[in-house]
């Protein structure tokens, strides 16, 4: 098959704060576990993140911790970045929407695509009343007010955002509004914007979502819960949205107008192109030229894949591919992938919603000090929120460390290898012709392999998982069922055949699960000694290795974990 082209984003994370267990099951590993996948099979990939700087989140947390915004968004950006490599996920650029060596880039792409979504004349300017905070001296954009949500009534919605229901909301709509830097009721005042005019895109954006819930050859369709939102938003219509702000910190509004002075971009127009942006970045540092971004953006021969947090479905899937259609020079996405929310459950406690205040957030360099990253990987992946909320449980997740990862997989490299070296000189035995059983569990790991290879390629990371584990507990049933430790007294050759087939799955399971547990797969690819590579190649994995390949001395590939209680450290 012809080499297959992607574009791979994770959602762009907020610089003002840490990360915690819930970023990562979301809009992270999945996304790090399909670019591993893909590089496997020998495609070419690029897979983009960084930082969103602007806006009103990082105003605030400045504010909060008496820093000047741009220090605080480079701490945070530098601590987002080390923690994702620290638990396996690489980007091929981590860029920042104002981070220094981006910000450029950044400012000149965005400028474009407002200037271009202007002349087409997809904006209306028009001057209404805007929420004021009297005593700040200022308007009051997006999460700089707070109130009721007009649409389910929850209390504590954003100006910009529901997070109970979901939907986009324009402060002048939150019910009893709330100034979030003075807690002053704010007054409305008038104040001049540009629109988009969402509703004259809605009925090429229904088409085209409807158009996704196709599967057609090699084109998974999309999740159910990301196309019933946006079709259910489009039905109710889609309202014009004000793409520029009254604020100081962002992209400066491009438009030679008096009115757009002291204006900035909208975050949520700026922040998406971050991913068009940093991959002009990439694009110079690799190759000299930033404008070979078009070669990933423009050219329909390559698929663009966003991961996200289902909280941001309608800016993915609605608001950012308006802008792309508007502009008209870009790809739409290919796919949008969206987790819902993870919920944790500590033990002798209800499960509860993910808070920093309340110190239920478990976070990722607190978790890296006590644990390894791929016991995390694979809890996160085994209870991935795919299709509704799930909930990390601490005393589960120790659980299926020992029960799963130690018991079944760790169990049958340890006992396959040990074996291996103890009787068989340290090499793969050679295999006399395969008996029926044999060749059943022989087929197995090509069955895995197949289901593998379909499950991931329609983002179905769990399926996959449990595919891989399915493996791992047939090799266990195997190797109980030859019984080698009686073989090797009265039929050496018999017993070689086993160990020969029981290295054939360890071999089989080191590829399969190196996207999902790439510290694990290192360690078990060098005790099979299969020589220094930066992928294993994904078809590898029912590739024999031939009698008399040496192996390596076996190490432990996971630990037993006992330690519920050294959760709590983890929250700190
Ligand atoms: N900064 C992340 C969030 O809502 C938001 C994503 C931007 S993706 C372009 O947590
Ligand atoms: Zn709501």
């Amino acid at each position: 098959m012809a080499q297959r082209r992607f574009l791979i984003t994770s959602a762009l994370p907020y610089s003002n704060g840490r990360l915690h267990v819930g970023h990562v099951a979301g809009a992270y590993l999945p996304a790090d576990t399909y670019v591993r996948y893909l590089r496997a099979r020998g495609e070419d990939v690029r897979f983009i993140c960084g930082s969103d700087d602007n806006g009103v989140a990082a105003l605030i947390a400045a504010r909060k911790e008496g820093k000047s915004v741009e220090e605080l968004t480079t701490h945070f950006n530098h601590r987002q970045k080390a923690d994702f490599e620290d638990v396996g996920i690489h980007f091929d650029v981590y860029g920042g929407t104002h981070q220094p060596e981006y910000v450029e880039l950044h400012n000149k792409i965005s400028q474009s695509f407002f200037q271009v979504i202007h002349d087409k004349g997809y904006f209306v300017k028009r001057t209404t009343e805007q929420l004021y905070d009297v005593q700040a001296n200022q308007f009051l954009p997006d999460r700089y007010v707070k109130g009721t949500c007009y649409g389910c009534g929850a209390p504590g919605a954003y100006g910009d955002q529901c997070e109970a229901c979901g939907i986009s909301i324009d402060p002048m709509q939150l019910i009893n509004p709330v100034s979030t830097i003075t807690h002053t009721r704010p007054e409305p005042r008038k104040t001049t914007h540009w629109y988009l005019q969402l509703g004259r895109l809605e009925e090429q954006l229904r088409a085209w979502l409807e158009s996704k819930k196709q599967v057609a050859e090699g084109t998974p369709a999309w999740r159910d819960t990301v196309l019933n939102f946006s079709l259910g938003q489009i039905k109710q219509g889609l309202p014009e949205r004000a793409m520029t702000r009254d604020l100081d910190w962002g992209v400066p509004v491009p438009l030679d107008d008096p009115d757009a002075r002291g204006k900035v971009l909208y975050v949520w127009f700026d922040a998406p192109i971050g991913y068009v942006s940093f991959t002009a970045k990439l694009c110079q540092d690799r190759d000299g030229d930033w404008r070979n971004y078009e070669k990933w953006w423009k050219d329909p021969d390559c698929k663009i894949v966003h991961f996200i947090g289902e909280d941001n479905t309608v800016f993915h899937a609605l608001t950012w591919p308006a802008v792309l259609m508007a502009e008209g020079g870009y790809q739409l996405p290919w796919q949008v992938v969206a987790n819902a929310f993870l919920n944790i459950k500590f033990p002798g406690k209800e499960e509860e919603k993910i808070s920093k205040s309340r110190g239920t957030a478990i976070w990722i360099e607190e978790y890296l000090k006590i644990f390894e990253a791929d016991p995390l990987r694979y809890y996160l992946t085994a209870i991935a929120p795919e299709s509704q909320q799930t909930t990390f449980d601490v005393d589960d997740f120790i659980a299926r460390n020992n029960g799963e990862l130690l018991n079944a997989l760790g169990n049958f490299f340890n006992r396959t290898l040990t074996f291996a070296n103890r009787y068989f000189e340290g090499k793969v035995p050679p295999t006399e012709p395969r008996e029926e059983i044999d060749c059943n569990h022989m087929a197995a790991i090509a069955a895995t392999a197949g289901k593998m290879t379909e499950n991931l390629e329609a983002f179905r990371f769990k399926a996959a998982l449990e595919d891989l584990m399915a493996l791992a507990r047939a090799g266990n049933v195997y190797f109980d069922a030859k019984q080698p430790w009686k073989q090797r007294k009265d039929n050496m050759a018999g017993c070689g055949t086993t160990i020969n087939a029981c290295l054939q799955t360890v071999k089989a399971l080191t590829v399969l699960m190196a996207p999902f547990l790439p510290f694990s797969a290192d360690k078990a690819a060098g005790m099979l000694n299969l020589g220094v590579q930066e992928v294993l190649p994904w078809s590898t994995a029912t590739e024999e290795l031939p009698a008399g390949h040496p192996l390596a001395e076996p190490v432990i590939l996971f630990k037993k974990l006992d330690a519920v209680e050294l959760f709590g450290e983890a929250t700190k």
